[in-house]
């Protein structure tokens, strides 16, 4: 491998690190190398602190050796005052006299910024190393920026069959709730699944989920099976259909309702946004999401919802599990020409990701 990407390539990991926890700042590496040695790295944890370049300067112990150094970042290093210093500024003052860029940073207050002040100062510059990898790691941040909506990723589990739900009579009797109000899903997917579900809620900032959904599971929506931070909720409720007393009202975490009408439920950490159901809701759904700053979603289901964002082609990514079990009736799996991007075994799970090229 080229010297170049073998650095880029340990800066992507390194910005692997802060999946989850950097929003709605993206997942940055840096790695800081002198003839042919890594002498410093560090990657971007959360808004708010050091950037990668930052943890990746101080990381290194002498610091005379950074004049002699090259700097490898895997995004664009910034050029503007936000909740940090730039990036660049730093880099021009300890005369890093060499920065290798993985891809030019999307954001509007950097967008080729950084890189024209690099050069300016005099430093030898070099961009679009794995600028594809680069891309992918961050797809949540240049989706957001660059098609001002969030990555939309699409999840649900079906039977070999196709149904994504059994049909009552058929619900498995040891899977219902000892509470009569409270029925408890049926699963189809064996736990291994279940927790890697779990593992991708903290993954992405925002859940979603249609009215029907809480009515019958009463889920959670959180990331218990998985140590990391629980996303924002996001229901669909047409008519304010659900009740008071439903785990999503436990304010616990953010959650966002989208409704015809106000309703006069006041929640702490509740926030109630009124959209036309007449009009396409999938497409106001995500605009408003936009202006909440939210950079990814997983859709949850049921059925209708997931279908409302397939069929207006607002979906980056669906997630199918195919579980080891038939039904013969019951709810029919969302329509989707499902092309596999990635297959992959889970025990006696299949998982198949398709990706959506528009
Ligand atoms: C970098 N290295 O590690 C990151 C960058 O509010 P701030 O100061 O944290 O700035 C956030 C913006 O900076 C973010 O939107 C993106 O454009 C860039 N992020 N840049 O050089 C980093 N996290
Ligand atoms: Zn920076």
């Amino acid at each position: 491998m080229k010297t170049h990407e073998k650095y880029i390539k340990r800066c992507i990991q390194l910005a692997k690190n802060g999946l989850g926890t950097t929003y709605p700042n993206p997942l940055v590496g840096s790695v800081i190398v002198y003839e042919d040695q890594i002498i410093g790295e560090g990657w971007h944890k959360k808004a708010g602190e050091p950037h990668a370049e930052v943890n990746a300067v101080n990381s290194v112990k002498d610091k005379s050796l950074l004049k002699k150094a090259t700097i490898y970042v895997s995004l664009e290093p910034c050029s503007h005052f936000g909740k940090t210093p730039p990036c660049c500024d730093l880099i021009i003052k300890n005369k890093i006299p060499n920065v290798v860029i993985g891809t030019v940073d999307p954001n509007v207050k950097v967008a080729g910024n950084g890189i024209k002040k690099l050069i300016e100062a005099g430093i030898h510059v070099t961009v679009g190393i794995l600028e594809a990898e680069c891309h992918e790691l961050n797809k949540r941040f240049f989706t957001f920026h660059e098609k001002k909506r969030p990555y939309i990723i699409l999840k649900w589990a079906e039977s070999q069959d196709g149904f994504i739900a059994p049909d009552e009579t058929l619900r498995n009797p040891e899977a219902s709730g000892q509470n009569d109000n409270e029925k408890k899903p049926f699963w189809i997917t064996n736990s291994y699944s279940r927790q890697l579900v779990h593992k991708w809620r903290t993954d992405e900032q925002a859940i979603l989920v249609g009215t029907q959904t809480v009515i019958d599971d009463n889920p959670k929506l959180n990331a218990r099976d998985w140590s990391g931070k629980n996303p924002i909720r996001l229901i669909i409720d047409q008519n304010n259909r659900i009740p008071e007393d439903s785990h999503i009202f436990d304010k616990q975490v953010k959650t966002i309702l989208f409704s015809k009408s106000k309703t006069t439920i006041e929640k702490e950490n509740t926030i109630f946004e009124v959209i036309d159901f007449e009009q396409n809701i999938a497409k106001q759904i995500i605009k408003a999401l936009y202006q909440h700053q939210i950079q990814s979603v997983i859709i949850e289901g049921g059925r209708q919802t997931v279908q409302t964002f397939i069929d207006a082609n607002l979906w980056d990514e669906a997630r199918i599990f195919v579980g080891n079990v038939q039904f013969t009736a019951g709810t029919k799996a969302p329509i989707l020409d499902k092309k596999p991007f990635e297959k992959y075994s889970i025990s006696n799970d299949e998982l198949i990701i398709s990706r959506n090229h528009d």
